[in-house]
Protein backbone atom coordinates (compact mmCIF):
# COMPACT_ATOMS: atom_id res chain seq x y z
CA UNK A 1 0.00 0.00 0.00
CA UNK A 2 0.97 3.71 -0.18
CA UNK A 3 1.36 3.93 3.84
CA UNK A 4 4.55 1.84 3.47
CA UNK A 5 5.64 3.23 0.24
CA UNK A 6 8.65 5.56 -0.31
CA UNK A 7 7.76 9.00 -1.17
CA UNK A 8 9.52 8.57 -4.33
CA UNK A 9 8.02 5.77 -5.44
CA UNK A 10 4.58 7.33 -5.12
CA UNK A 11 5.82 10.05 -7.28
CA UNK A 12 6.34 8.22 -10.10
CA UNK A 13 2.56 6.69 -10.25
CA UNK A 14 0.88 10.47 -9.91
CA UNK A 15 -0.38 12.26 -13.02
CA UNK A 16 -0.90 15.63 -11.47
CA UNK A 17 2.29 17.76 -11.77
CA UNK A 18 1.56 19.03 -8.59
CA UNK A 19 1.62 16.25 -6.50
CA UNK A 20 4.33 14.78 -8.63
CA UNK A 21 6.78 17.43 -7.93
CA UNK A 22 5.51 17.67 -4.10
CA UNK A 23 6.30 13.99 -3.64
CA UNK A 24 9.58 14.58 -6.05
CA UNK A 25 10.89 17.12 -3.24
CA UNK A 26 10.33 15.37 -0.38
CA UNK A 27 12.40 12.39 -1.42
CA UNK A 28 15.23 14.84 -2.53
CA UNK A 29 15.86 17.24 -0.03
CA UNK A 30 14.62 14.58 2.43
CA UNK A 31 11.63 16.45 4.22
CA UNK A 32 8.08 16.09 5.07
CA UNK A 33 7.64 19.55 6.57
CA UNK A 34 5.86 22.38 5.28
CA UNK A 35 5.92 25.61 6.96
CA UNK A 36 2.57 27.76 7.73
CA UNK A 37 3.98 30.95 7.90
CA UNK A 38 1.04 33.08 9.26
CA UNK A 39 2.72 36.51 9.90
CA UNK A 40 1.51 39.80 9.40
CA UNK A 41 4.90 42.11 8.20
CA UNK A 42 5.95 41.09 4.48
CA UNK A 43 9.08 41.95 6.15
CA UNK A 44 9.14 39.07 8.65
CA UNK A 45 7.08 36.97 5.92
CA UNK A 46 10.00 36.54 3.49
CA UNK A 47 12.44 36.45 6.21
CA UNK A 48 11.18 33.48 8.00
CA UNK A 49 10.67 31.52 4.30
CA UNK A 50 14.36 32.49 3.65
CA UNK A 51 15.69 30.84 6.91
CA UNK A 52 13.37 27.58 6.25
CA UNK A 53 13.60 27.59 3.12
CA UNK A 54 16.07 24.46 3.43
CA UNK A 55 13.98 22.21 5.59
CA UNK A 56 11.04 22.26 3.39
CA UNK A 57 9.15 20.73 0.80
CA UNK A 58 6.23 23.37 0.92
CA UNK A 59 5.30 26.57 2.35
CA UNK A 60 2.13 27.73 3.39
CA UNK A 61 0.72 31.05 3.39
CA UNK A 62 -1.99 32.82 3.67
CA UNK A 63 -1.80 35.81 1.75
CA UNK A 64 -4.52 38.08 2.88
CA UNK A 65 -3.30 38.02 6.16
CA UNK A 66 -0.48 40.26 4.84
CA UNK A 67 -0.11 44.29 5.75
CA UNK A 68 0.49 46.18 2.42
CA UNK A 69 0.65 43.53 -0.05
CA UNK A 70 2.38 43.79 -3.60
CA UNK A 71 2.87 41.95 -5.61
CA UNK A 72 6.51 42.22 -5.55
CA UNK A 73 6.15 40.08 -2.50
CA UNK A 74 4.56 37.49 -4.69
CA UNK A 75 8.15 37.36 -6.95
CA UNK A 76 10.32 37.77 -3.97
CA UNK A 77 8.28 34.31 -2.52
CA UNK A 78 8.60 32.47 -6.26
CA UNK A 79 12.94 33.53 -5.91
CA UNK A 80 12.55 31.69 -2.43
CA UNK A 81 11.26 28.46 -3.81
CA UNK A 82 13.63 28.62 -6.64
CA UNK A 83 16.69 29.09 -4.76
CA UNK A 84 15.60 26.38 -1.71
CA UNK A 85 13.44 24.05 -3.95
CA UNK A 86 10.23 24.31 -2.18
CA UNK A 87 6.59 24.57 -3.62
CA UNK A 88 4.03 26.87 -2.52
CA UNK A 89 0.71 26.04 -0.82
CA UNK A 90 -1.93 28.91 -0.46
CA UNK A 91 -4.12 28.03 2.46
CA UNK A 92 -7.22 29.76 0.51
CA UNK A 93 -10.02 27.73 1.99
CA UNK A 94 -12.34 28.09 -0.63
CA UNK A 95 -16.10 27.49 0.28
CA UNK A 96 -18.84 29.43 -2.54
CA UNK A 97 -20.10 27.83 -5.56
CA UNK A 98 -18.10 26.81 -8.53
CA UNK A 99 -18.69 30.30 -10.44
CA UNK A 100 -17.68 32.31 -7.64
CA UNK A 101 -14.68 30.48 -6.48
CA UNK A 102 -13.44 30.65 -9.99
CA UNK A 103 -13.00 34.23 -10.25
CA UNK A 104 -11.56 34.45 -6.36
CA UNK A 105 -8.61 31.53 -7.19
CA UNK A 106 -7.76 33.64 -10.89
CA UNK A 107 -8.62 37.07 -10.29
CA UNK A 108 -8.44 39.73 -7.30
CA UNK A 109 -5.85 41.46 -5.43
CA UNK A 110 -4.01 38.02 -5.36
CA UNK A 111 -4.38 35.86 -8.83
CA UNK A 112 -3.60 32.53 -6.13
CA UNK A 113 -3.53 30.60 -9.47
CA UNK A 114 -0.68 32.11 -11.16
CA UNK A 115 1.56 31.18 -8.09
CA UNK A 116 0.62 28.70 -5.68
CA UNK A 117 1.39 25.09 -6.60
CA UNK A 118 -1.43 23.81 -4.13
CA UNK A 119 -4.76 25.77 -2.34
CA UNK A 120 -7.40 24.18 -0.37
CA UNK A 121 -11.05 23.89 -0.26
CA UNK A 122 -13.84 23.40 2.11
CA UNK A 123 -16.39 20.39 0.52
CA UNK A 124 -19.13 21.75 1.83
CA UNK A 125 -20.43 23.24 -1.45
CA UNK A 126 -20.14 19.62 -2.88
CA UNK A 127 -18.74 19.01 -6.25
CA UNK A 128 -19.07 22.09 -7.87
CA UNK A 129 -16.42 23.68 -5.61
CA UNK A 130 -13.85 21.01 -7.31
CA UNK A 131 -15.55 22.44 -10.82
CA UNK A 132 -14.88 25.93 -10.61
CA UNK A 133 -11.63 25.56 -9.35
CA UNK A 134 -10.34 22.92 -11.76
CA UNK A 135 -11.65 25.08 -14.46
CA UNK A 136 -9.13 27.72 -13.54
CA UNK A 137 -5.98 25.57 -12.01
CA UNK A 138 -6.37 22.14 -13.98
CA UNK A 139 -4.71 24.03 -17.66
CA UNK A 140 -2.22 25.65 -15.11
CA UNK A 141 -1.29 22.36 -13.80
CA UNK A 142 -2.39 23.29 -10.10
CA UNK A 143 -3.05 20.84 -7.06
CA UNK A 144 -6.43 20.96 -4.80
CA UNK A 145 -6.95 19.34 -1.06
CA UNK A 146 -9.90 19.25 0.43
CA UNK A 147 -10.65 19.51 4.03
CA UNK A 148 -11.38 16.59 5.27
CA UNK A 149 -11.44 17.09 8.32
CA UNK A 150 -10.10 19.97 10.75
CA UNK A 151 -7.81 19.53 13.34
CA UNK A 152 -9.76 21.88 15.92
CA UNK A 153 -12.04 21.17 18.59
CA UNK A 154 -15.67 19.95 18.02
CA UNK A 155 -14.94 20.51 14.12
CA UNK A 156 -18.09 18.77 12.16
CA UNK A 157 -15.90 17.52 9.62
CA UNK A 158 -16.54 13.84 11.05
CA UNK A 159 -18.25 10.87 10.02
CA UNK A 160 -20.03 10.89 6.44
CA UNK A 161 -19.35 14.65 5.84
CA UNK A 162 -15.31 13.51 5.47
CA UNK A 163 -16.47 10.55 3.82
CA UNK A 164 -18.32 11.96 1.29
CA UNK A 165 -15.18 14.58 1.04
CA UNK A 166 -12.92 10.96 0.16
CA UNK A 167 -15.98 10.06 -2.58
CA UNK A 168 -15.99 13.78 -3.90
CA UNK A 169 -11.58 13.51 -4.73
CA UNK A 170 -12.25 10.15 -6.00
CA UNK A 171 -14.71 11.26 -8.85
CA UNK A 172 -11.94 14.69 -9.55
CA UNK A 173 -8.85 12.80 -8.96
CA UNK A 174 -6.75 14.46 -11.72
CA UNK A 175 -6.97 18.07 -10.28
CA UNK A 176 -7.91 16.91 -6.81
CA UNK A 177 -4.33 15.72 -4.80
CA UNK A 178 -5.10 14.64 -1.18
CA UNK A 179 -6.79 16.13 1.83
CA UNK A 180 -5.86 18.29 4.56
CA UNK A 181 -6.79 16.03 7.43
CA UNK A 182 -5.70 13.77 10.64
CA UNK A 183 -5.11 10.50 9.11
CA UNK A 184 -4.54 8.32 5.54
CA UNK A 185 -8.00 8.42 3.89
CA UNK A 186 -7.07 5.96 1.32
CA UNK A 187 -10.16 3.68 0.85
CA UNK A 188 -12.35 5.37 2.86
CA UNK A 189 -16.07 4.81 1.96
CA UNK A 190 -15.21 2.67 -0.84
CA UNK A 191 -16.54 -0.67 -1.77
CA UNK A 192 -14.71 -3.55 -0.80
CA UNK A 193 -11.74 -4.44 -3.49
CA UNK A 194 -12.76 -0.75 -4.82
CA UNK A 195 -10.24 2.17 -4.94
CA UNK A 196 -7.23 0.03 -3.72
CA UNK A 197 -4.56 1.75 -6.02
CA UNK A 198 -5.57 5.31 -4.78
CA UNK A 199 -2.70 7.26 -3.38
CA UNK A 200 -4.12 10.60 -1.62
CA UNK A 201 -1.46 13.04 -0.27
CA UNK A 202 -1.99 13.80 3.70
CA UNK A 203 -1.01 17.40 4.73
CA UNK A 204 -1.63 17.77 8.36
CA UNK A 205 -1.88 20.98 10.19
CA UNK A 206 -2.13 20.59 14.36
CA UNK A 207 1.58 19.58 14.73
CA UNK A 208 3.70 20.92 18.26
CA UNK A 209 6.23 19.35 19.88
CA UNK A 210 5.86 21.89 22.78
CA UNK A 211 2.24 22.64 23.37
CA UNK A 212 -1.27 20.51 23.44
CA UNK A 213 -3.40 23.01 21.87
CA UNK A 214 -3.81 27.46 22.13
CA UNK A 215 -6.78 29.01 23.52
CA UNK A 216 -8.78 29.17 20.43
CA UNK A 217 -9.31 25.12 19.74
CA UNK A 218 -6.15 24.19 17.80
CA UNK A 219 -4.85 20.87 19.09
CA UNK A 220 -1.88 19.70 18.53
CA UNK A 221 -0.11 16.10 17.71
CA UNK A 222 4.07 15.20 17.77
CA UNK A 223 5.23 14.33 14.06
CA UNK A 224 5.59 11.01 14.85
CA UNK A 225 1.58 10.78 16.27
CA UNK A 226 1.19 12.27 12.89
CA UNK A 227 3.24 10.26 10.16
CA UNK A 228 3.40 6.90 12.24
CA UNK A 229 0.68 6.26 13.69
CA UNK A 230 -1.91 8.07 11.84
CA UNK A 231 0.03 7.83 8.44
CA UNK A 232 -0.04 11.32 7.51
CA UNK A 233 2.25 12.51 4.48
CA UNK A 234 3.31 16.21 5.52
CA UNK A 235 3.48 18.06 8.72
CA UNK A 236 2.43 21.51 8.73
CA UNK A 237 4.03 23.69 11.44
CA UNK A 238 3.45 27.08 11.90
CA UNK A 239 3.70 28.27 15.46
CA UNK A 240 5.90 25.34 16.69
CA UNK A 241 8.54 26.79 14.02
CA UNK A 242 8.06 30.34 13.84
CA UNK A 243 7.27 31.00 17.75
CA UNK A 244 6.78 34.38 19.21
CA UNK A 245 9.69 36.51 18.59
CA UNK A 246 9.86 36.76 14.18
CA UNK A 247 13.16 38.33 15.23
CA UNK A 248 15.08 35.51 16.55
CA UNK A 249 15.73 33.94 12.65
CA UNK A 250 18.47 31.26 14.56
CA UNK A 251 16.20 30.25 16.67
CA UNK A 252 13.28 29.95 13.74
CA UNK A 253 16.05 28.45 11.88
CA UNK A 254 17.20 25.70 14.30
CA UNK A 255 12.90 24.84 15.07
CA UNK A 256 12.67 24.15 11.63
CA UNK A 257 15.81 21.83 11.20
CA UNK A 258 14.12 19.85 14.42
CA UNK A 259 10.60 19.54 13.10
CA UNK A 260 12.61 18.63 9.90
CA UNK A 261 14.53 15.75 11.31
CA UNK A 262 11.42 14.44 13.89
CA UNK A 263 9.22 14.10 10.74
CA UNK A 264 11.68 12.53 8.80
CA UNK A 265 12.60 9.90 10.88
CA UNK A 266 8.91 9.22 11.84
CA UNK A 267 8.61 8.65 7.82
CA UNK A 268 11.83 6.21 7.95
CA UNK A 269 9.91 4.24 10.42
CA UNK A 270 7.11 4.29 8.69
CA UNK A 271 8.77 2.69 5.48
CA UNK A 272 10.48 0.29 7.43
CA UNK A 273 7.97 -1.18 9.46
O1 LIG B 1 0.79 25.37 13.68
P1 LIG B 1 -0.21 26.49 13.90
O2 LIG B 1 -1.30 26.11 14.87
O3 LIG B 1 0.44 27.79 14.25
O4 LIG B 1 -0.88 26.79 12.48
C1 LIG B 1 -1.63 25.85 11.78
C2 LIG B 1 -1.95 26.35 10.39
C3 LIG B 1 -2.81 27.60 10.34
C4 LIG B 1 -4.21 27.10 10.04
O5 LIG B 1 -4.93 28.02 9.23
C5 LIG B 1 -3.97 25.80 9.28
O6 LIG B 1 -2.68 25.33 9.69
N1 LIG B 1 -4.97 24.72 9.52
C6 LIG B 1 -5.63 24.08 8.43
C7 LIG B 1 -5.21 24.13 7.05
C8 LIG B 1 -3.81 24.03 6.70
O7 LIG B 1 -6.00 24.08 6.15
C9 LIG B 1 -6.69 23.21 8.69
C10 LIG B 1 -6.97 22.80 10.02
O8 LIG B 1 -7.82 21.95 10.26
N2 LIG B 1 -6.24 23.36 11.02
C11 LIG B 1 -5.24 24.28 10.80
O9 LIG B 1 -4.59 24.70 11.78
O10 LIG B 1 -2.33 28.40 9.27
Amino acid sequence: TAYKRSYGDRAKAQSNPAARALLETMERKKTNLCVSVDTVKPADFLAIIDAVGPYICLIKTHIDILEDFEWSIIERLEELAKKHDFLIFEDRKFADIGNTVAMQYAAGVYKIASWAHITNAHPVPGPSIVKGLSSIGFPLQRGLLLLAEMSTAGALTKGTYTEEAVQMARVHNDFVIGFIAQRRMNGIGAAPGEAQDEDFIILTPGVGLEAKGDAMGQQYRTPREVVLESGCDVIIVGRGVYGKDLSDIDGIRARAERYRGEGWSAYLERIAS
